[in-house]
């Protein structure tokens, strides 16, 4: 299909018709297909997520196939293959995937599988159950055909090598700032969080993870738990969150913002008021550490917002035109 409009014209099954009808009938600020990602390198995760969508996709492969793209790659150290390992050499990993129909799935503490968000899809789609963890969950990616990959890349245990020597075996919280990272770089939280909304204003959403570099064995993340790394709501939008994750967990980050969406606020006002709540919570024990929303309605109206600056994302419209954007701060440093 060479046109594009054409092609947006023609598909149904993903919803991607109903922008053209919205600008035909000159409806005012139609609801929009939109795909939005946690930092810079979520642009190739959309773009993926984008031609699975205009393959007639659903927003659930769209945003599973999104994830897919990190989680394959051997340089991003925080996600998927390549991630940097616990403090005990070992690769574990965290995702979720979840749709506004309710539908959730999620593993945690996952080895020895790449792609750990059609894992946890697998869960949400043939097991009673939301959340598998550690072994069960590693086992049950075996059951289901997921082939055994070994994790831990040459450079990744590089890495590891030399943060025994150096880090006393203590767990480090990631931050922008610390002795492996510099803001915005290619070793900040490589987290990716995945949004997606259709011009029906259905939604759906996906985090995956390698979680925080020489974690504790067995530590998890906000990133697979609903409500903390993602959380989707029908009628009202979605959030994701990435940075330190203990930050997200115990204030519920996601669902947080979500609920701010439900009272009323924009998405980015909703980002900003759960970023001020943890500041205000926390006090000194947030200095220097990163934690960052992304947030969506179902007009596709999107939101961001983090505790330090450098923390950037990609959003895709429905003409499929990918941009990188940084997030605007609390803190200047
Ligand atoms: C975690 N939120 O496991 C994740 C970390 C992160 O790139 O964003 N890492 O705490």
């Amino acid at each position: 299909m060479n046109d594009r409009r054409t092609f947006l014209a023609t598909i149904g099954a993903s919803g991607l018709a109903a922008p053209l009808a919205a600008k035909a009938t000159g409806a005012g600020d139609p609801p929009r297909c939109l795909i939005l990602s946690t930092w810079d390198f979520g642009a190739a995760a959309n773009d993926a997520a984008y031609a699975r969508l205009r393959a007639g996709g659903t927003l659930l492969d769209a945003i599973e196939t999104g994830a897919m793209v990190p989680e394959a790659d051997p340089d991003n150290h925080s996600v998927g293959y390549g991630g940097y390992p616990d403090r005990d050499g070992h690769v574990t990993l965290d995702a979720v995937i979840m749709d506004d129909a309710g539908q959730v799935g999620a593993v945690a503490a996952l080895e020895d599988a790449v792609h750990a968000i059609s894992v946890a899809r697998a869960v949400m789609e043939h097991t009673p159950h939301t959340l598998i963890v550690g072994e069960g969950a590693t086992r049950f990616a075996r059951e289901r055909g997921f082939p055994k990959v070994a994790l831990l890349t040459p450079p990744a245990e590089a890495a590891w090598r030399k943060w025994l020597k150096t880090q006393d075996y203590r767990p480090v919280a990631n931050s922008e700032t610390g002795t492996y990272r510099t803001p915005g770089g290619a070793l900040d939280h490589d987290t990716i969080g995945i949004l997606a909304c259709d011009p029906a204003g259905r939604l759906a959403g996906g985090c995956t993870t390698s979680g925080m570099a020489f974690k504790m064995r067995g530590r998890v993340g906000d990133s697979p738990q609903v409500g903390s790394g993602l959380y989707v709501e029908k009628g009202v939008g979605g959030a994701t969150s990435t940075g330190l994750g203990e930050e997200v967990t115990r204030v519920a980050g996601s669902a947080r913002v979500v609920a701010s969406m439900r009272a009323g606020r924009t998405a980015q006002q909703a980002c900003e008021e759960v970023v001020r709540h943890i500041a205000a919570l926390r006090g000194d024990a947030i200095k220097g550490v990163q934690v960052g929303f992304l947030a969506i309605d179902t007009r596709g109206r999107i939101g961001a917002y983090c505790l330090l600056p450098g923390f950037t994302y990609a959003t895709t419209d429905d003409a499929g035109v990918t941009r990188v954007h940084k997030a605007a701060s609390l803190f200047a440093s």
